[in-house]
């Protein structure tokens, strides 16, 4: 083998290892672009998704969230449902959480527990597009007559009570016990909270409920206790054959502010504090 030979040689062994070396390069970059946009696929859409029945005791945690209600929920009797705080749950379309058992969702100013649309980006861009929620996205949060020790303390509920089945609210609620306390309500298609059939421990205090199509609260044979809330850009309050007690409340830019109306023998009793 001449000199020419051996650089020729050297050449053809110089392109096959620079061959190789692209080719594995090649490999190499979709491979980490491959697991990139996984990442990113999985990033975009890490969500729990959560329908049907709930027969055993179940916590909620930020590490499962947001919570995605993909058909309504029902939390059984006896069953409780607890939600850390900072928890996101999002509703698809006209969802609703029927509680029979339980709820307790015990947020913390700093870690406020969120109830909205699955359009809403809170948490995360949960649907995969851009689209702006908007009251009655979703239905509501239902507890039943059975449902007992039921606590929303900080907690954000947005953007429900769809305005298309009977007397629909985006917090109803017929239980003897449920506290609400330093919560926002704000954005139903229809009431804020309805309330029925509540005795004194049913309690609303503290709270923020605002821009509700219809009635921030409505009140029907509820005894129950409304301390200290803001409730503003609504039809404001209505109270049906309630003797609620109604203490410290800053209700303003209502149409109709207190609306009292009763064909009830049990009448009213409500107490005003003036602010
Ligand atoms: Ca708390
Ligand atoms: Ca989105």
């Amino acid at each position: 083998m001449n000199i020419s030979q051996t650089s020729e040689k050297n050449r053809q062994n110089m392109n096959q290892f620079f061959v190789k070396v692209t080719v594995q390069n090649i490999l190499t970059c979709f491979l980490v672009t491959c697991m990139v946009l996984g990442l990113a696929i999985t990033g975009a859409y890490a969500e729990t998704q959560v329908s049907g029945y709930i027969t055993e005791n179940t916590t909620w945690t930020l590490s499962g969230s947001p919570y995605v209600v993909t058909d309504d929920l029902i939390v059984a009797k006896e069953v409780k449902l607890k939600i850390d705080a900072g928890v996101v749950v999002k509703f698809r379309n006209k969802k609703s959480i029927f509680i029979k058992g339980t709820l307790e969702a015990d947020g913390t100013p700093s870690q406020r527990i969120h109830f909205t649309s699955w359009r809403d980006d809170i948490g995360g861009d949960t649907n995969g597009d851009d689209s702006i929620p908007q009251a009655g996205n979703w239905h509501n949060l239902f507890f039943y007559s059975e449902s007992v020790n039921n606590v929303l303390d900080n907690v954000e509920i947005r953007y429900g009570g769809t305005d298309d089945t009977y007397d629909s609210a985006m917090l109803k609620s017929y239980s003897p016990s449920l506290t609400i306390t330093d919560s926002i309500i704000e954005k139903s298609e229809y009431r804020g909270i309805d309330i029925r059939n509540a005795s004194p421990s049913v309690s609303i205090t503290g709270c923020e409920i605002r821009e509700n199509d219809d009635y921030g609260i409505y009140l029907e044979d509820s005894d129950a206790q409304i301390k200290n809330n803001t409730i503003s850009d609504s039809l404001g309050v209505y109270l049906r054959s309630s003797n609620a007690t109604i203490t410290g409340n800053t209700v303003s830019n209502n149409k109709y502010g207190f609306f009292v109306f009763s064909s009830s023998p049990r009448g009213f009793n409500i107490k005003f504090v003036r602010q």
